[in-house]
């Protein structure tokens, strides 16, 4: 049975990408600040006849990350799926930015979106690569690409939130990094925009978005499943590649 682990499982895509590798089949390991908060759905997938578990991981905790990181290897030995998922737009709720520029909001999203990301990384990679097929996901977004954001015609254009956006085309540059430093080993490593999706990120503009969490995590899931001789490196959406 696969071992796969997801960050920021207690709801939203996180969680809902954690219930589809367990339905596929994949031992799932929950994470999250506050391990309480994935109880209910760790019980609800085990009586529903898939496995899964819980543990507690703060990204911008080195200590709480590599407690995971050793819980894993002590019961696992080995991780099969990583998926970085876990992340914070703090710039769509501040309704009064001073600057569109304000080091403080790019300190909380870095830690979070983009050093959280790297810590979990660091930590994990000796257990990915143990396995005999190592899959990573780096959840990220088109908002960060940086074609789409000089691009008139793209609808992602006027976006302008430069925390969030540099944060994930940070994590994507981290991608491409891994891909190629991993590139004689099994392991394949995809940064994957679910969409703009309802969930808790954007609360003022969860009604407007046009998927729900479920319907995002099949384009996450098929990027923590690529088939062997699929590509590594790459940056896709439901649709296909998405321009770096
Ligand atoms: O967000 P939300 P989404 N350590 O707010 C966790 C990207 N994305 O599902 O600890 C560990 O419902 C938090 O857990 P908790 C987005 O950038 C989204 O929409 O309980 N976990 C919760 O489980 C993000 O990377 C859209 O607070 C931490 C989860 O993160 C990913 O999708 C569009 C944490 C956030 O759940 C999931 O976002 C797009 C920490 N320090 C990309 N801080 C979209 N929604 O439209 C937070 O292109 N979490």
């Amino acid at each position: 049975m696969k071992v796969a682990l997801v960050t920021g499982a207690s709801r939203g895509i996180g969680e809902a990408t954690a219930r589809r590798l367990a339905q596929s089949g994949a031992h799932v390991i929950l994470t999250a600040r506050r391990a309480e908060d994935l109880e209910a759905e760790v019980d609800r997938l085990n009586q529903q006849g898939h496995s899964a578990s819980a543990l507690q991981l703060d990204v911008t905790d080195e200590d709480s990350v590599q407690r995971a990181a050793d819980q894993v290897a002590a019961t696992y030995g080995r991780l099969d799926v990583l998926v970085n998922n876990a992340g914070v737009l703090p710039e769509a709720t501040n309704a009064d930015p001073a600057e569109v520029v304000d080091l403080q909001m790019f300190r909380t999203t870095y830690e979070t979106n983009l050093l959280g990301a790297v810590a979990v990384l660091e930590a994990f990679l000796p257990l990915i690569r143990k396995s005999e097929a190592g899959r990573i996901v780096n959840v990220t977004t088109t908002m960060a690409s940086l074609a789409d954001q000089t691009n008139p015609e793209s609808p992602y254009y006027g976006m302008v939130v430069p925390a969030y956006q540099s944060s994930k085309a940070a994590l994507n540059n981290v991608t491409i990094a891994l891909a190629k430093a991993l590139v004689d080993t099994p392991v394949k490593v995809t940064s994957v925009c679910p969409g703009f999706v309802q969930t808790d990120l954007t609360p003022i503009n969860r009604d407007n978005a046009p998927i729900t969490a479920d319907q995002a995590a099949e384009v996450v899931h098929r990027a923590a499943t690529l088939p062997d001789d699929a590509p590594s490196g790459t940056f896709v959406d439901a649709d296909g590649t998405v321009p770096w």
